[in-house]
């Protein structure tokens, strides 16, 4: 279906820490959030995660070493667009952390995080993800600051 864009989102973290990037540019922009954008057309979710953390954080990462561990919906009051963002966990990586024109990375720790400049929704799951716990959830935004609804269920169930 057209409506859906399938997006990926990754956290990676040593010891106590989670590389966070600061969105200098289109939708999350000034918000803290971890790495990702849209999967192109034919593109393995797995794989765009991947090419997404080497474009906006420099480090290489290992398709088999992303865990993934929720699916969120996003909905939009007025806008048919749904995006549904696959959420990956990594604690495996190589090579320098650098800038890049979309985000500013910085090493945050895991369980102080800047939830006031981050996504609503964050605040919700952030604690699934300490906790490493699966999970799909489905969240209604008005305007992009606004929750109105949400759902959070077994990663598993249908
Ligand atoms: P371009 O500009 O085409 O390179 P692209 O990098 O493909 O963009 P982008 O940056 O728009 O995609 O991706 C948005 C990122 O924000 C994805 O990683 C998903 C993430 N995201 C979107 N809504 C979110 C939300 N409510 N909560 C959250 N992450 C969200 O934690
Ligand atoms: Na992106
Ligand atoms: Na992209």
């Amino acid at each position: 279906d057209s409506k859906r864009k399938v997006m990926t989102l990754a956290f990676l973290s040593r010891d106590d820490e989670v590389l966070l990037g600061l969105k200098k540019r289109g939708l999350g922009e000034g918000l803290w959030n971890g790495f990702g954008g849209k999967v192109d057309p034919g593109e393995d979710i797995v794989d765009a995660a991947v090419r997404e953390v080497k474009e906006e954080c420099g480090l290489s990462v290992l398709p088999e070493d992303m865990e993934k561990f929720a699916i969120i919906h996003f909905e939009f009051v007025d806008d048919p667009v749904i995006l549904e963002v696959h959420v990956f966990r990594c604690t495996k990586f190589s090579g320098a952390v650098e800038e890049s024109e979309e985000m500013s990375p910085k090493w945050f720790p895991r369980n102080n995080v800047p939830h006031s400049q981050m996504w609503r929704d964050d605040e919700v799951w952030y604690p699934l993800y300490l906790s490493g716990t699966k999970f799909r959830a489905y969240f209604l935004f008005e305007g992009y600051t606004t929750i109105l609804s949400y759902i959070i269920r077994d990663f598993y169930d249908h």
